[in-house]
């Protein structure tokens, strides 16, 4: 049996990881990172848990020897680090979070695979925000690092602590840098699981004569490129599985603005209306005079990375991935899952 550690296993991308390789890898054994909290949260791994090639694993990956101890003693085939703190908007109010985080934790898995698991492939999550400013569209691997928020300097400074080590000491170790990915599973901060679910609820309430609240955003303005988690996940296992570590960009290749999302939206739903107002005023009012939407300053940003649109051509082509799932049938997916549960 191989062994690999996932860290983030409650989260979106750790509990979809543990999910790929129980359904896709047959001869591996997952040990699911989480740490200790006052109030546990298993809604995305309660399904694993009797698992028996599953097993939960007391990792703070911010506490540099309990990382070395778990290291030192499991010695995995792989280490896959999803644990982050995520959301970009809560990076100005807790910076020294997002370090830790996103970046100290890196080097103290770093460190303990350099002196205690050296054949240990290692795959850290890197992230869009680390072009932040861009240059150019669509953003490669070679398009320089302009963060624009706390959390993307943390992508960046991992980043390069991900291929000093990789250099210097000859680990597998690689950093995929990839662009918004989103699902069923998304946390409910971010902006796509946001808006299909209070869609979501807003409909709901529609069809029951219930009163409700609008949904409150900030820039609907800035554009993403959005895929499916499900796909990235494929994505990184083939990236930790390459002959040579390599890092590579993950994305679809589309990119939309929030508004556009928005809009997609409320047409599954069946909410017709129309946009009044600019800037701050600026609301979606249906055909029965209700506000569905209205902008709230306080979801702005100090900064804003305002276009981001990938190119993962190398990944296409040296990994032979590609996403199955387009960015229709993605906001499709979410709101129906919404819909159905709210
Ligand atoms: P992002 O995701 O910052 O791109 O990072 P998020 O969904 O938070 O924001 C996307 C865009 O929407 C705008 N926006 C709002 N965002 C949120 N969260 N809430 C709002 O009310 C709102 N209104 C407008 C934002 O300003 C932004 O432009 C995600 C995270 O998953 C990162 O961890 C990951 O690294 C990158 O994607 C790739």
């Amino acid at each position: 049996m191989k062994k690999v550690i996932v860290t983030g296993v409650t989260g979106q991308d750790g509990s979809l990881m543990a999910d790929y390789l129980l359904n896709n890898v047959p001869d591996i054994m997952i040990y699911g990172g989480i740490r200790r909290l006052s109030v546990p949260n298993h809604k995305n791994i309660n399904h694993l848990i009797h698992n028996n090639r599953f097993s939960l694993l007391e990792l703070d990956v911010t506490d540099s020897e309990n990382v070395k101890n778990v290291i030192s003693e499991i010695k995995p085939d792989y280490y896959v680090n999803f644990a982050a703190n995520s959301f970009v908007g809560n990076s100005w109010r807790m910076p020294v979070n997002h370090f830790n985080t996103n970046c100290m934790a890196v080097l103290y898995a770093l460190e303990s695979i350099k002196n205690f698991s050296k054949e240990t492939k290692f795959y850290n999550a890197g992230s869009s925000e680390q072009f932040g400013d861009v240059e150019y569209y669509p953003q490669d691997i070679k398009h320089p690092f302009k963060p624009r928020s706390p959390y993307g300097a943390s992508k960046c400074a991992a980043h390069h602590l991900v291929k000093v080590y990789r250099e210097s000491f000859n680990l597998f170790a690689v950093q995929g840098i990839l662009f918004n990915h989103e699902g069923k599973r998304r946390g409910e901060e971010f902006v796509t699981r946001k808006i299909t679910k209070k869609i979501a609820q807003i409909k709901k309430s529609i069809e029951q004569g219930k009163q409700f609240s609008p949904l409150e955003l900030g820039n609907i303005y800035s554009r993403r490129d959005w895929s499916d988690a499900e796909d990235f996940i494929e994505g990184v296992w083939k990236m930790i599985n390459q002959e040579y570590p390599k890092d590579y960009v993950l994305a679809s290749g589309e990119t939309h603005t929030i508004k556009e999302f928005i809009n997609y939206c409320l047409d599954i739903a069946g909410i017709n209306g129309s946009w009044v107002g600019e800037g701050l005023n600026e609301q979606f009012i249906s055909d029965k005079t209700e506000t569905i939407i209205k902008i709230n300053k306080e979801f702005y940003r100090p900064a804003e990375v305002d276009l981001l649109l990938g190119d993962s051509t190398l990944a296409r082509q040296e990994l032979n991935w590609e996403p199955k799932i387009n960015f229709q049938e993605l906001v499709k997916k979410m709101f129906e899952s919404d819909y159905n549960s709210v």
